[in-house]
């Protein structure tokens, strides 16, 4: 029997599908139907795609046909996030500008694309790298730079060598530049920021909007990254300072335990305060700390380290005198610098305080052994003690009392601190968007007018003018850099840095809602019709930082007024990772895989079938443990069901003349389906339509044969169901089955309650062995749920009476047994 070409098939219906257009979304204003915006993280266009790429396209596409067969106005676009360094840095190799290993690469990507069967509105497609598109970056950072959103600061960045460039902080991964894993180092330079600080707290606060859509894991890294900490700033006098210095700590109950004073050995205050009978040892501590990663200076394991600075600060509370120490497990840019340090109640004070015998002083009684002798601070609740006007407080009223006092005498405030940093923006290299300044010696920063946007990169740099210098290759090229500031008309000089491509990302979906719109980066209206996106599928590896910055973004964009939600993605799907053997693909280890060789020998519908049905799409994918051979085989047994029921019968036939067994089966599998990709078990989805497949063999094999409208009736709903997975087959068999027109659009079915009534089985009650009652319940039923219906069955109970129950007896679904005494 007739068996499918795959390659044929994808040839036949990715031509129909081009010609046709079925996924374009409708912007008729009169089209009343649901919508459903389903956005896949854009593609970065590093050569081809690869089996990572295949696995969330396979996994979006599912979501966004679905929406399709509901008949819901679906919006799924396409894009490319094609400006960054491996562009830049495949340029230098060849001695090419980064445009065309680009564009190249997005146009074999786009083919691929194509041949995947993405339902895709491609006359949505956009590039970050067009002009077109990073004119809108540039339009959006002159907004932010009016609010006092983007400003430019001098300070410590993170610098990699290799790159040399700067990152972000979210770019730096335990220490590392999260592209090459080089040692990240600081440098002090003059760069471009973004607030992000100013939304700190809305970015906690609006997370309740995305407790039920995305994943808890997600919320819990970016709520730890935002790190919000509750507690006290507090003024301490400085001997021979005029100005007071101001410390946070989250414990102002402790303030009467506070034996000495520490600040941060790299920042400006403890050059200051440094004494000159000190100058000598400190200089020397201070070009030792230089060289470590705010990793290592945190850790618990290492040994503390600093140096007396020959001072004295003056705890407010009591007026007595502590000595002022250097130290590197202190951050220059955390809270204000400096601490309070408090040894009986933190351990990395207690740990310092050991090393260079400092005083203990308990004040918070706990019950536990003295920190002073035990060596382990004690860090939980108890009984004030030690502490004058504090004395038998608990903690929480101790806060709150010492912070009144404090307020009183004009000597500290509650406040909140925010681990989160402002946004570092600048980058010293070629491929991204220009930084839209002018900067020019009399006006100083100047923005580029809105009608002289966008200011387009220049293209006579290439290959080697791009090579990593430390300054932006755009420095060199002298006929883009010198204009005529557009205030006074004076000699001035472009800003040569260009922007962290994740502005680029921050606000793309918006893009998609209104390609092409030349009067603002996006039509709002049209914006607030789609978004904001219902679902959004990406990788993990952007829990903190693209979806961070998004979120950002979006209550920026509200706050201007150009977006009415304040959430960009209401649902977020992690998919996993395809992995080989155990390991993550690599070339060191061998062990890629490469998807254009799967494709040629499974074809497309197989290796996505694959996909979904290795497991739910949260979880990796071990290709060496699943059978793209096996899906194959499915698909052909599925085919041929079409073809056969579709040789045997029209289209039309009344179903109900059809066998009720199959019937059954079919509405039983409508029914899961259906639940299984509300819930995104997508994988227990594609077990059920096999079951179904698997039913309608039987039926044309040894039932009522291949006429049967009942075959008809689960073929068809196989050709829709399957459609979502492995759209190529199922346009094929729909056509098979007398159709006209895809299959893809609209066809789903809901099934019919009455066919779902499942038999029953009947289950004997019995107390201490005597039959007392038989219940009429699901074959599948659960022990528990079993057990619950006997316990509460009438006659049961009668007999049970006033004894007790020893023990309950389930053999589901046909026996309980409940052992009385
Ligand atoms: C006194 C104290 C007593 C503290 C105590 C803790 C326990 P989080 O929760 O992370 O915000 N701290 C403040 N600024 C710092 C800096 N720049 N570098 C290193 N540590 C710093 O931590 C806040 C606590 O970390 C602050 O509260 C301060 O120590 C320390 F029993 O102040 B605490
Ligand atoms: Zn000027």
């Amino acid at each position: 029997s007739e068996t499918y070409d795959a390659r044929a098939l994808q040839d036949k219906w990715r031509a129909r599908w081009q010609k046709e257009t079925p996924f374009v979304a409708d912007e008729d204003p009169a089209d009343d139907r649901p919508r459903s915006f389903v956005v896949d993280m854009f593609a970065y266009p590093s050569g081809d795609l690869h089996m990572g790429h295949a696995e969330v396209y396979a996994i979006g596409d599912v979501i966004a046909r679905y929406g399709f067969q509901r008949g819901r106005n679906v919006l799924h676009p396409i894009g490319w996030d094609s400006f960054g360094l491996p562009a830049e840095n495949a340029a230098i190799r060849n001695g090419t500008h980064p445009a065309e290993w680009t564009y190249a690469n997005i146009e074999t990507q786009a083919e691929s694309f194509r041949r995947y069967g993405v339902s895709t509105d491609w006359s949505r497609r956009l590039h970050t790298s067009d002009p077109d598109y990073y004119r809108w970056n540039q339009w959006l950072f002159l907004r932010f730079f009016e609010r006092g959103l983007a400003y430019r600061k001098n300070g410590l960045v993170n610098w990699c060598p290799k790159d040399q460039t700067v990152l972000a902080n979210e770019q730096v991964v335990q220490g590392l530049c999260e592209r090459c894993h080089t040692p990240v180092v600081r440098r002090s330079l003059n760069q471009w920021y973004f607030k992000i600080t100013e939304y700190a707290q809305r970015l906690l606060d609006d997370m309740d909007q995305l407790a039920d859509g995305w994943p808890a894991e997600v919320l819990t890294m970016q709520r730890n990254w935002i790190g919000r900490s509750q507690g006290a700033d507090v003024a301490f006098g400085i001997e021979g300072r005029d100005e007071p210095v101001t410390v946070f700590t989250t414990r102002p109950d402790t303030l009467f335990g506070a034996t000495f004073f520490v600040v941060a050995a790299d920042a400006p205050l403890a050059d200051e305060l440094c004494t000159p009978e000190h100058r000598a040892a400190f200089d020397a501590y201070r070009a030792q700390v230089a060289k470590l990663s705010d990793i290592d200076r945190q850790s618990t394991e290492r040994e503390k380290t600093g140096v007396f600075l020959g001072r004295h600060a003056v705890n407010p509370v009591n007026g007595e005198r502590m000595p002022i120490w250097a130290a590197d497990y202190v951050l220059a840019d955390y809270g204000h610098g400096a601490i309070m340090a408090v040894p009986a109640h933190d351990q990395r004070d207690l740990d310092f305080a050991r090393t260079f015998d400092l005083p203990v002083r308990t004040v918070v009684d706990t019950g536990e052994p003295e920190p002073a002798g035990s060596g382990t601070a004690t860090t939980g609740d108890g009984v004030l003690v030690n502490s004058g006007p504090l004395d038998g407080l608990g903690k929480d009223d101790a806060i709150a009392r010492i912070i009144a006092i404090l307020g009183e005498r004009g000597t500290g405030t509650g406040t909140v601190n925010y681990r989160l940093r402002d946004w570092l923006i600048s980058r010293q290299r070629f491929w991204g968007t220009p930084i839209p300044i002018i900067h020019c010696p009399d006006c100083g920063e100047v923005p580029v007018p809105d009608d002289q946007l966008p200011v387009v990169l220049p293209d006579d740099l290439a290959g080697a003018d791009l090579a990593p210098k430390g300054i932006s290759p755009l420095a060199a090229a002298e006929s883009w850099v010198n204009v005529d500031c557009p205030a006074c008309g004076g000699p001035a000089k472009r800003d040569t840095d260009t922007m962290d491509t994740f502005v680029d990302s921050s606000w793309y979906p918006w893009r998609y809602c209104s390609p092409g719109y030349d009067a603002g980066p996006f039509d709002s209206a049209k914006a607030n019709k789609w978004g904001p996106v219902d679902q959004y599928i990406g990788g993990k590896e952007h829990a903190i930082l693209h979806l961070l910055y998004a979120r950002f973004f979006t209550k920026v964009l509200h706050d201007l007024g150009m977006l009415d939600f304040t959430e960009p993605f209401t649902r977020l799907l992690n998919q996993g990772q395809v992995i080989n053997g155990g390991r993550a693909m690599s070339k060191s280890l061998g062990n890629g895989v490469d998807l254009g060789t799967e494709i040629d020998s499974y074809g497309v519908d197989a290796v996505r079938l694959t996909m979904i049905f290795s497991g739910p799409p949260e979880d990796d994918i071990d290709w060496a443990d699943v059978s793209p051979a096996a899906s194959l085989k499915f698909l052909n047994r599925a085919f041929r069901v079409m073809v056969e029921a579709g040789a045997a019968s029209e289209p039309g036939t009344d179903p109900a003349a059809g066998d009720l067994a199959l019937r059954k089966a079919t509405h039983q599998a409508i029914d899961k389906v259906t639940a299984a990709v509300e819930i995104q078990r997508f994988n227990v989805a594609v077990a059920r339509i096999m079951e179904l497949v698997t039913a309608a063999r039987k039926a044309i094999d040894s039932g009522p044969g291949a006429a049967d409208p009942a075959v008809r009736e689960a073929a068809e709903s196989v050709a829709v169901m399957l459609s979502l997975v492995a759209p190529y087959v199922a346009e094929e068999g729909w056509e098979r089955l007398g159709h006209t027109g895809t299959v893809a659009i609209g066809n789903w079915r809901p099934a019919d309650p009455a066919l779902l009534v499942r038999e029953s089985v009947t289950c004997v009650v019995q107390v201490a062995n005597k039959v007392r009652d038989k219940l009429e319940v699901a074959p599948d039923i659960t022990a528990d749920e079993l057990e619950a219906l006997a316990l509460a069955s009438a006659k049961a109970q009668a007999h049970i009476g006033d004894r007790t129950i020893r023990k309950v007896v389930v053999r589901a679904p046909k026996l309980v047994n409940i052992v009385v005494s």
